[in-house]
């Protein structure tokens, strides 16, 4: 009875999983929206689940891309963790692939006047926020978002065509 049991809750549960979220295909990347919530680790490791990353975004097209496409699915109600974060390399963001992470314009907000990031030591993990256009800013990575994972590029299948 056990050995037909296990086997049934893990298609369960890969199955919860995969649903959780909605793909995009955006400017070469491929994206996958998570609904649920969770801290930054706890939202990088459910992407790593998906086999997948935080989203890295490195282009100001890629953000213009995402972020009309977010609005146009009314997916921009959530605050969405991305990849890049301080922790580590205190005062400089990295994405998870060590690159550094771009500062100001079209990427991070402006907030009460004050130019993101603005955390200091103690923000530092990186949110695109809803209340700002969804435009950057650092926050307490123990701060609960959403997130948006980036699945590695499938080299094989440009080779193949
Ligand atoms: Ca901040």
């Amino acid at each position: 009875m056990r050995l037909v049991l296990l086997p049934l809750s893990l298609c369960l549960l890969l199955l919860c999983y995969g649903s959780d979220g909605a793909r995009f295909h955006i400017d070469g990347k491929d994206l996958l929206v998570l609904q649920q919530q969770g801290t930054w680790e706890q939202m990088s490791i459910a992407c790593r689940r998906e086999g997948a990353h935080l989203l890295k975004i490195d282009s100001a097209d890629l953000m213009h891309t995402l972020v009309y496409e977010l609005k146009r699915n009314a997916f921009d109600n959530k605050n969405y963790w991305i990849g890049a974060t301080e922790v580590g390399h205190e005062s400089i963001f990295r994405w998870q692939d060590g690159t550094k992470v771009k500062m100001g314009t079209p990427f991070w907000g402006i907030h009460l006047g004050a130019q993101e990031p603005n955390g200091g030591n103690l923000e530092t993990c990186v949110f695109m926020d809803k209340n700002n256009f969804m435009y950057w800013a650092d926050a307490l990575c123990t701060d609960i978002c959403s997130a948006i994972c980036e699945f590695p590029r499938r080299e094989d299948q440009f080779c193949a065509k």
